[in-house]
């Protein structure tokens, strides 16, 4: 492991704002993504709305008083109606659900997915100081490997719309075109290192198949939802050097653990990557190649903090989300750790976490937040956050309604504890009455980035 010292917090006015997901009033446990084995463990488990979001909250609070931008992104209308009547189903709203219920729950379940929670999967972020107009680069991912979260994608384009709407700032992409052949999960499989969030960095696009070439990346059990194709486009379209885009490819035998987004088994920050040694095909190589490309942009060497299978095994990392802890840079350069309460509970990886903060890297500090209620949908503490590094004047150029202040968090606590449910189960969804209230709950909140 090399050492380095601490890097400074940020270049004057640059930061590194965080916009998590506020969590819907349809949070619940349907089983719907295979290969994602919390997903598919919890399948009709009664969830809690309530807690879910509030724990999403608590997090954004712990961060945004640790000195981190924070900012927030509405949850999407559901049930998604629309969808169900291009599918067949007729005649009024509670019709179209009654007889959806009857004839096929899991499109019902598709269709109340609450799976916009979890933005590190909203789009792939490039900011402006990697591409060649130095605007902030955004294209939103398209989902298509699971049904139900390709109906994300069309909302999070507006969505990203309202809140990055300066042109002359930010150049916001369409979804790539919907096909396996492009298949795109955004920023859960994307990564960026550089030496302050202000410098050039460069940008880590992780993928699991080469599109239309089985030899080249071996079938898998699991699906391996990002192509290589989609992470070569988007790397086109931010404009990105060839210096600072790097293509690396998922090991097979992680994607057949459970690792089906690379944010499962590694993460960056700045000049630090925690990642453990079955990440990618030819570790060894990767490593090189990347340490190499960030060290001849940056003139510094990359932490590499690399946890072995001896360390961790494989199921221990995909059990704890270890790897999907967030590592911020904190304001007084230090790093942090913010890792979920998981990852405490497994003694290896609680014994690396405790060895972390003794070994002399960036990473000074942890913080252990509870997000349980999305974690047994497989979304840790990194799937609830979509990362936006950005200047002061790009930052003043945000739609200040996406901020996190204290007094929108206490009107969102107070409009959760009103209008969410603490009870969820897969049979209240064939409930039409369901679909006003849920409607009702998400609408006051999508409205938070309109105009008063
Ligand atoms: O796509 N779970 C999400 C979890 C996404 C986690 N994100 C990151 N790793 N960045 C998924 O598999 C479960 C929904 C259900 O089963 O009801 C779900 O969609």
């Amino acid at each position: 492991m090399n050492v380095a010292k601490p890097q400074a917090a940020k270049r004057m006015g640059t930061y590194e704002v965080n916009f998590d997901g506020l969590i819907g009033p349809t949070h619940n446990y349907a089983g719907l993504s295979r290969g994602n084995l919390a997903s598919t463990s919890h399948k009709g488990h009664t969830s809690n709305p309530k807690q879910a979001a509030l724990q999403g909250l608590a997090k954004m609070k712990l961060l945004a008083e640790l000195g981190v931008k924070q900012a927030i992104l509405p949850p999407q209308v559901r049930p998604d109606i629309q969808f169900l009547r291009r599918l067949g189903f007729m005649g009024t709203d509670a019709q179209v659900i009654e007889k959806c219920a009857a004839d096929a729950p899991q499109l019902l379940a598709t269709a109340y997915s609450a799976s916009s929670m979890w933005t590190a999967n909203a789009a792939t972020v490039s900011p402006s100081f990697d591409t060649n107009d130095r605007r902030v680069h955004i294209t939103p991912a398209n989902l298509i490997s699971q049904l139900h979260r390709s109906l994300e994608a069309k909302s999070t384009h507006s969505v990203l719309r309202k809140v990055f709407a300066n042109e002359k700032h930010f150049a916001l992409h369409e979804p790539l075109p919907a096909a396996m052949h492009l298949s795109d999960e955004g920023a859960a499989n994307h990564t960026r290192l550089c030496a302050t969030h202000g410098e050039p960095g460069i940008e880590l696009f992780t993928f699991g198949r080469v599109a239309g070439r089985t030899e080249a990346a071996p079938a898998t059990k699991f699906p391996a939802r990002q192509s290589r194709e989609a992470c070569e486009s988007i790397a086109r379209l931010h404009g990105l050097g060839a210096r600072q885009a790097i293509f690396v490819q998922q090991s097979p035998e992680a994607i057949n653990a459970g690792v089906f987004h690379n944010d499962v088994i590694a993460v960056g920050n700045g000049n630090v990557l925690l990642c453990h040694d079955q990440a990618w095909v030819d570790m060894p190589g990767q490593l090189a190649t990347i340490s190499t490309a960030f060290e001849r942009l940056t003139d510094q060497p990359l932490v590499v903090i690399e946890v072995k299978t001896s360390q961790v095994s494989l199921d221990d990392a995909v059990r704890s989300y270890l790897f999907n802890s967030q590592i911020v840079t904190l304001p007084d350069g230090s790093m942090a750790i913010i890792c979920p309460i998981e990852a405490m509970e497994y003694d290896s990886t609680r014994q690396f976490l405790d060895a972390l903060l003794t070994m002399n890297t960036p990473i000074r500090s942890r913080h252990v937040v509870d997000l349980r209620q999305s974690m047994n949908n497989g979304g840790g503490p990194a799937c609830v956050r979509l990362r936006v590094a950005l200047t002061e004047k790009e930052l003043n150029a945000v739609n200040p309604r996406a901020l996190w202040t204290p007094a929108r968090h206490d009107w969102l606590v107070a409009h959760i504890e009103r209008t969410y449910r603490d009870e969820l189960s897969p049979e209240d969804l064939a409930d039409p009455a369901f679909i006003e209230e849920s409607r009702a709950a998400a609408a006051a909140l999508v409205g938070m980035l309109e105009d008063e």
